[in-house]
């Protein structure tokens, strides 16, 4: 059965809808990154870039680094963006866009996010890099599809009760990353733990400005959490989206963060383009 024009939309030259890309546009290993202006930061170390586009937020630049083919896109902010990112760049491989059919053979992306993110525990200074891993869903995307495979109620159940998460919030959902991209990118360099990912920067990651929180020691519960010594090592907006779509959809994914805030200690980088600059080096050199 083909997908209707509704559901899986393109532009008038072929390209999928917002990411403006064709199939040949990009290759199977892409670098997200979350601000467009961080795309050139990735793509100014290529041998060459093939391929440009922009629509909205989402630019994209794929070329060479040291022979080896690479995409670099950026998603916004949020995981609502990262619905969109996901589903499309997983209809270029896997869908055939002329009879809008799901492809036989599938194909699998590896997919690394290289964020800027806060650290929730003292011990992550900023300037560190800190992976992902597993993403934990605050923000509720991930329950409009089908999460009981990719979901872990264990550790779920001992967040909610650690932290009295309210019932009237979505579930709470904690998925893995992609082990096979955790060896290949893990050294004395970076932190592990959980990313908590929220759907908002203020309020959803309690920043008080003029609004009260719901809980206001949900942060101070969530620095605390420890389940068999799995602790939350930092919160921003994209990470288990990431995790949890590609896991679904069946793409490889790691998120990389670069730590320019403490929220435990109340400090911020000196220098914050220098770790994400770090950060960008690091994740070529492993690719
Ligand atoms: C908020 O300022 C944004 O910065 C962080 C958050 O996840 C959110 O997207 O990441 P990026 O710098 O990768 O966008």
């Amino acid at each position: 059965m083909s997908i209707k024009n509704s559901e899986l939309i393109l532009n008038p030259d072929g390209s999928i809808y917002h990411l403006n890309l064709k199939p040949e546009n990009i290759s199977n290993t892409i670098i997200f990154v979350g601000d467009q202006n961080r795309v050139e930061k990735v793509s100014k170390h290529f041998d060459h870039i093939e391929f440009e586009t922009q629509k909205r937020e989402f630019k994209t630049h794929t070329g060479t680094y040291k022979g080896k083919r690479i995409s670099v896109i950026s998603t916004g902010i949020g995981p609502d963006n990262i619905d969109i990112v996901l589903n499309e760049l997983d209809a270029l491989v896997n869908i055939d866009l002329k009879t809008k059919k799901p492809k036989d053979k599938l194909t699998s992306l590896d997919i690394i996010r290289v964020g800027t993110s806060g650290s929730l525990q003292s011990h992550i200074p900023v300037d560190s890099f800190v992976l992902s891993s597993h993403g934990l869903d605050l923000n509720g995307m991930l329950h409009a599809y089908q999460i009981e495979s990719i979901s872990n109620p264990k550790i779920e159940d001992a967040f909610i009760k650690q932290t009295h998460w309210s019932h009237l919030k979505a579930r709470p959902i904690i998925v893995k990353n992609s082990e096979v991209l955790e060896k290949r990118f893990t050294s004395e360099k970076t932190y592990s733990g959980l990313t908590a990912t929220a759907g908002g920067f203020y309020g959803p990651q309690g920043r008080i400005l003029r609004l009260p929180l719901q809980d206001d020691s949900l942060n101070r519960n969530m620095d605390a959490f420890n389940f068999e010594g799995i602790c939350i090592t930092n919160l921003e907006m994209e990470t288990s989206a990431i995790y949890g779509l590609s896991k679904l959809l069946g793409h490889h994914a790691l998120s990389l963060n670069a730590i320019i805030a403490n929220r435990a200690n109340g400090t911020f980088s000196e220098n914050p383009k220098k770790v994400i600059e770090d950060l960008i080096i690091y994740t070529l050199e492993r690719i």
